[in-house]
């Protein structure tokens, strides 16, 4: 028995993406399962009580965990050695402190700007409300680096639960080309960088539908993140490799990248991969060590 671990659209659920970023960026095996948001996400968790939301996380013994914080905590209380928090006491009280006001707070920048990782926009201008949230937000990403001493690009040190706590945050700075200091947007592309969250927007550009309530009436630019390597999906094989590099299994679906031809075990095995190929290491692989 493993995590399991019910969440919701890619693209737009940014609770979600702080459930898995704490199992991918700190290595710690789950199974995961999607919700569907153009239907009930509460009558869809009605196998796990008491949930209403996702993430949802269900641990190997059974208990039901729905909230995001409390996945954290569960998981550092049982994978001590996973570094979910700091391990020095001020910077681990530091990034516990924030990620607690980050599942609190910030109502304005949630509410006024959705997150949506299948664009970028400009022309939105924030009103007093997301602007003050924008400025608590530079005001303890600052303070966290001056207390743990941090000159990396994460808050506390290492990559910590608070930095996927922010996840989403530095998504919406950047989808909405919010107004913020050099050193919130240096952060804010370290998260665009961030293997990790390529990974998770990879696969939010090519499965579930475009829902039209996260749709905004401003002009849309290119997102703002590091651009992709320029893969295509191709109609046919035979390709470099014969197994796929996630599964293992036969190849059956093909992409090409720089006049060479690589195969996936699916559809969206092959079109993750053209979505955001640098971002997954055991693409790379093969596409490095078949390299002349
Ligand atoms: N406090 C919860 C919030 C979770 C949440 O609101 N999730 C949204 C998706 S991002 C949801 O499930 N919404 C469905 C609904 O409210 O019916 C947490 O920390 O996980």
């Amino acid at each position: 028995m493993t995590y399991e671990l019910i969440l919701g659209d890619r693209a737009y659920s940014s609770w979600s993406l702080r459930g898995w970023l704490l199992f991918e960026r700190f290595g710690i095996p789950v199974s995961t399962r999607f919700v569907q948001f153009d239907g009930s996400v509460a009558a869809q968790l009605a196998k796990f009580p008491p949930a209403r939301t996702v993430p949802t996380m269900r641990t190997p013994d059974g208990a039901v965990i729905s909230e995001s914080l409390a996945i954290a905590e569960e998981l550092a209380a049982r994978h001590p050695d996973a570094g979910v928090w700091p391990t020095d006491p001020p910077a681990r009280a530091t990034a516990r402190t924030l990620a607690a006001e980050m599942h609190s707070g910030f109502g304005a920048l949630r509410e006024q700007c959705p997150m949506n990782l299948r664009c970028a926009y400009s022309g939105y201008a924030p009103g007093e409300d997301v602007r003050a949230d924008l400025a608590r937000l530079e005001m303890i990403w600052d303070h966290a680096r001056a207390v743990c001493g941090t000159d990396g690009p994460w808050l506390c040190g290492d990559y910590s639960a608070a930095d996927a706590f922010f996840a989403p945050v530095a998504a919406r700075i950047a989808g909405y080309g919010l107004p913020v200091s050099g050193a919130a947007q240096a952060y804010v592309a370290a998260h665009l960088a961030d293997p990790a969250f390529r990974r998770w927007r990879a696969m939010a550009l090519v499965q579930g539908p475009d829902l039209p309530w996260y749709a905004r009436d401003y002009d849309q630019v290119d997102w703002p993140g590091p651009a992709p390597l320029p893969a295509r999906a191709h109609g046919t094989g035979p390709s470099e490799n014969a197994a796929c590099p996630y599964s293992g299994a036969p190849v059956t679906d093909f992409l090409e990248l720089d006049g060479r031809v690589f195969g996936f075990c699916n559809p969206f095995c092959r079109d993750k991969t053209v979505a955001d190929a640098a971002a997954w290491p055991a693409f790379m692989e093969i596409y490095d060590s078949l390299t002349d």
